[in-house]
């Protein structure tokens, strides 16, 4: 499963062009945090009375309320009153904007996008240098929309000679980089107005400065850092090192916890029913993999080795089975399994040491909140079994070809006896892969046999029996019994199993 690296689209280009681009990203943002600056980046497309179109870019100077004030390039705008913004993170959603202000002769406009609906979020201001400190040759970086590198790509330009209210530049820009912030330390120090060849010039901030006053727009001068809001809106999804499990942010909110007594298949350790509030927090988009363990192990140089692995009818202990040899066919793309609850705890801590957050295993609250992603039927997709094959990977026909099962698999074929790599079926509506099925998920907390007297917090419930740990969600070789929001069962926590993985949760500030 490939993502596309924001902030590039669909590769229109061709790879080596593309590649030119990657290059440019990681050499930019070795410098700055260009994706966090990219928030504060815009796309104007303009189209001009003789029908000319232009493209270009802008940034933001103020977020006031439900206005966002927008410099760019008079060249860029000139004879459009109304041209198109697209926000990052907005990609297919451009919206109008009104231009109020124009300098012709500096080549410079004041546009403004109103309306809390037209702004996403996650959008955030860059503030103006307040001096022109910066020196001949010294590196800076423009994001801008340049046709041959994408939409909010980063060039890494070097400063040339300041000549008046300009400053001189050398990179790779274009045309689309006209009315984009050159920015140094996550501060714009110019204006990009003209390009041409490998070179351009702007205008200094310190005299946009004065427009900008003359034009009343109160600046955000919060020295460069952003204004933003919330770095972790709902359904984002990030990573935090290279290697780490991709991760979603999930909502905060409650819900009733646990089954109805007339739920069919329910046991009763799923009640009684409780309201629970669960803080916002992220979870695993989907289980962690073979190839995201494999790299826990060898840099830990844990052991990792012995596990049951099904004969087809019963499960033996094979002291020569591990997650990489669980007794059938993976990839380093399937969930790990054969990994204890003491492995998980083990992988967490490695996670948090080498990205500086803190990693852990979802509470048990955390888990059901997180599949039922607002549903409170017995499935994510639904209460019957008919969709389950698009949905989940649970006991089903062509387990039972592979090992002549009777009845209680789902009459659907998923074409999987075993597990699947992560992320094949359908995501539930917080954009979480695999919840019901595929394997079994270790939770964090202890065994009761009730949720009588348990917390309704979100927070973990580390009183009962701890050595045995809740295991959400069933699993490739479970009937759908198994495959409820509600289904809980337990694992000791040294016991490592074929059918048993785990995903990671992060606390977020
Ligand atoms: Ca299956
Ligand atoms: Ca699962």
């Amino acid at each position: 499963m490939l993502t596309v690296v924001q902030p590039f689209r669909e590769p229109r280009f061709p790879s080596v062009i593309l590649a030119i681009a990657l290059w440019l990203f990681s050499l930019a943002s070795s410098a700055q945090d260009v994706e966090a600056l990219s928030h504060g980046v815009v796309k104007i497309e303009s189209v001009a009375s003789d029908g000319l179109k232009r493209t270009g870019a802008g940034f933001v100077v103020r977020l006031e309320g439900e206005v966002a004030y927008i410099l760019t390039a008079y060249h860029v705008v000139k004879g459009d009153k109304n041209p198109a913004v697209t926000f990052f993170g907005r990609q297919r959603n451009p919206v109008r904007s009104e231009v109020i202000e124009n300098e012709s002769d500096l080549d410079v406009s004041l546009v403004v996008v109103r309306g809390r609906a037209s702004i996403p979020v996650s959008t955030r201001s860059i503030a103006l240098a307040q001096s022109d400190d910066f020196r001949p040759l010294e590196t800076v970086v423009t994001i801008g929309f340049p046709a041959f590198l994408g939409d909010w790509a980063p060039s890494d330009l070097k400063v040339g000679i300041k000549m008046g209210r300009l400053v001189t530049f050398s990179g790779a820009i274009a045309e689309g980089n006209s009315g984009g912030p050159v920015i140094r330390q996550s501060v714009v120090v110019a204006m990009t107005t003209t390009v041409g060849g490998n070179a351009g010039q702007g205008i200094r901030a310190t005299f946009l400065r004065g427009l900008a006053s003359g034009w009343k727009v109160a600046l955000d001068d919060s020295g460069g850092a952003p204004v933003v809001t919330d770095p972790y809106p709902p359904g984002k999804e990030f990573e935090d090192c290279s290697g780490c499990p991709r991760m979603v942010v999930v909502p905060g909110g409650s819900f009733v916890m646990g089954s109805p007594s007339d739920e069919p298949d329910r046991s009763a350790d799923e009640g009684p029913q409780r309201t629970v509030q669960v803080k916002k927090f992220a979870l695993g988009r989907t289980e962690v993999t073979r190839g995201e363990f494999r790299r826990f192990v060898r840099d830990t140089g844990r052991s990792v080795s012995g596990c049951y692995e099904y004969d087809g009818k019963e499960w033996k202990l094979n002291a020569g089975k591990n997650w990489e040899t669980p007794g059938y066919e993976q990839t380093d793309d399937h969930p790990a399994v054969c990994v204890s609850w003491e492995d998980t705890q083990a992988y967490a801590q490695w996670l948090s040491k080498r990205s500086g957050e803190t990693y852990r295993l979802a509470s048990e609250a955390e888990w059901e909140y997180a599949v039922r992603a607002g549903s409170r039927g017995v499935r994510y997709w639904g209460n019957g079994e008919a969709d389950t094959c698009r949905f989940a990977n649970i006991a089903d026909q062509a387990g039972k070809r592979k090992y002549n099962w009777g009845d209680g698999p789902v009459g659907c074929d998923d074409g999987y006896a075993n597990t699947a790599p992560v992320g094949s079926y359908r995501s539930n509506d917080f954009g979480l892969y695999d919840m019901l099925g595929n394997v079994w998920e270790w939770t964090e907390d202890c065994w009761n046999e009730s949720y009588r007297e348990a917390p309704t917090s979100g927070q973990a419930w580390t009183s009962g029996d701890c050595s045995r740990r809740v295991v959400r969600g069933g699993s490739w070789v479970n009937n759908p019994q198994f495959s409820r929001s509600a289904s809980r069962v337990y694992g000791v926590t040294a016991f490592r199993i074929d059918y048993l993985g785990f995903r990671v949760a992060r606390t977020l500030p």
